[in-house]
């Protein structure tokens, strides 16, 4: 059986007891991942450390960055084995491993590399109250060991989106990938080392949150700042643990994101639009929409081809090509979704359509499917339209005025990102700027640049990432002032 070791000051270490890698599409263990335990943590960030005082420390910006492009070339050249890992881990379809997180991974490495290039800093020349001049400039520091904790929904998207920006800004790092998906951040690892990335610049520690890997890295005192995408449950165990020594953090939390759909949409576009946003990867997007609002005239129109969209899933075997929907991560995951498919049929739900578990008659019957599901019907305050399901499920309603639906969309304690289908500019700025999220798509969902703030406000998350705003938070600030 495959083992996945740690990555510890540029060196593969066993872990001190193995934890099962489990492909959630026919529940069958694929590997053993071996979980650091505090010893290994401390060695790793020790490791970071010395990473800092060392050639690492003393790297310019163009040789850091093409550090960096050797691992985007290295993601790249092992293009396949990455999908084949990834989609192991998920049970995500390949397409959608090789149309989304494997080249988002090389992507981030590159957009990355590229901004540190070319980023400025503020300067500004001050006047002083007796006529003379100063020269304020402000000098770009790494903060220093940087803790990554990254969930399991988008593995290696998520780990590179967080390393990527950290490497360039020269911090080195200690990751902590889900305890579900820990091959393609062992993967990165390997890479690391074949790019000539210096030992201790990048290491891995594998294991779960409270008590083990996770709990060890938010508590250590050699870490500068924690970056973790994640439950907001989770993010407010972390805050706690960050607080006593005041260590700064960055936080992409849970969603519970709206989808307005305004009559004058173009119907078709907004369709498919709202398929992905409902149902890509199986519902596990922190951006996935998961209430739809629909004004009144187009309501059952729109329900009815929603439900034949969903009917039309494929729930397939990972690499087949005709595949377009996956099993949820695990068991437990599964229990949680088909626990709210029971709590909104209580709550009154009309089930449109799914709602519970597909038969397949084959190995999948081990893994941890559910049915595309619809409801409609729920009252504003049930459960099911409060809370984040993370699965592939969404409640739709109708509205008839644009306030009503700006105030029901925004009707959260999460504010993540929301989209607005319509095709009247007018409305489409003003409904959009409405919108309490960081992020508000408008006839599209999920279309990124990697420049743009990301990020949520409420139970969605602490500060942005994206472009500068990732700079900022991987980097210190040291302002200057000169009196000339
Ligand atoms: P999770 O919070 O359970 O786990 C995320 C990571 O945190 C894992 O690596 C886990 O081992 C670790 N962890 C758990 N408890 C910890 C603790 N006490 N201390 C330190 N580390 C700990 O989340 P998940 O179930 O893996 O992912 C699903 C959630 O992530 C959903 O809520 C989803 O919305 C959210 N998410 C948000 C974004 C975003 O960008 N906003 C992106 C993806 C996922
Ligand atoms: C959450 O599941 C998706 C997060 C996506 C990003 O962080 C990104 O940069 O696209």
């Amino acid at each position: 059986m495959k083992q996945l070791q740690n990555y510890i000051d540029g060196r593969f270490v066993a872990g001190k007891r193995e934890f099962p890698d489990i492909n959630p599409a026919d529940g069958t263990t694929i590997a053993q991942a071996g979980e650091a335990n505090g010893e290994l943590v401390d060695a790793a960030v020790e490791a970071a450390r010395r990473a800092l005082r060392g050639e690492w420390g003393r790297m310019g910006v163009r040789e850091r960055a093409a550090a960096l492009y050797r691992v985007a070339e290295g993601i790249e050249k092992r293009f396949e084995q990455f999908v084949a890992a990834e989609v192991g881990d998920t049970g995500k379809s390949a397409a959608l491993a090789s149309w989304l997180d494997v080249p988002r991974g090389a992507a981030n490495f590159r957009v990355f590399a590229d901004l540190i290039k070319t980023a400025g800093v503020e300067a500004f020349q001050t006047e002083t109250a007796e006529g003379r001049e100063a020269l304020n400039y402000a000098v770009r520091k790494p903060v220093g060991v940087v803790g990554i904790i990254t969930p399991w929904n988008l593995p290696l998207l998520l780990l590179t989106w967080k390393t990527a920006p950290a490497l360039a800004c020269g911090n080195a790092v200690v990751v902590k990938p889900s305890e579900e998906t820990p091959a393609t951040a062992t993967m990165l690892a390997e890479v690391m080392q074949e790019a000539g990335v210096p030992k201790g610049v990048f290491n891995l520690v594998h294991g779960f949150g409270p008590g083990s890997a996770g709990e060890f890295l938010t508590k250590h005192d050699g870490v500068n700042a924690i970056t973790f995408t994640g439950e907001s449950k989770t993010g407010a165990e972390i805050m706690k643990a960050c607080a006593p020594a005041v260590r700064p953090v960055s936080f992409e939390l849970g969603g519970k994101n709206a989808a307005i759909v305004f009559a004058d949409c173009n119907f078709d576009e907004t369709v498919n639009g709202l398929a992905e946003a409902v149902f890509m990867n199986t519902g596990q997007v922190c951006l996935c929409a998961e209430r739809v609002y629909v004004e009144r005239p187009l309501f059952e129109r729109l329900v009815d081809t929603l439900k034949r969209k969903a009917e039309g899933l494929k729930a397939g075997w990972p690499m087949e090509a005709t595949t377009t929907l996956g099993p949820l991560i695990s068991a437990k995951h599964r229990e949680k979704v088909l626990s709210y498919y029971k709590v909104a049929r209580d709550e009154g739900a009309t089930v449109v359509t799914g709602g519970g578990v597909p038969e397949f008659g084959d190995a999948r019957d081990h893994g941890f499917w559910v049915q595309p599901t619809i409801f409609t019907g729920l009252a504003e305050a049930a459960r099911c339209v409060k809370e984040e399901i993370f699965g592939p499920v969404c409640h739709v309603r109708a509205f008839d005025t644009e306030e009503e639906a700006v105030a029901m969309a925004n009707d959260t304690r999460y504010g993540l990102a929301a989209s607005i289908w319509t095709t009247e500019l007018n409305r489409a700025h003003r409904v959009a700027r409405q919108m309490n999220a960081g992020i508000t798509w408008v006839n599209c969902w999920f279309l990124r640049d990697l420049r743009t703030p990301f990020g949520g406000v409420g139970l969605s998350g602490i500060g942005r990432e994206g472009g500068m705003h990732s700079l900022n938070f991987y980097s210190e600030l040291n302002n200057v002032c000169i009196r000339t």
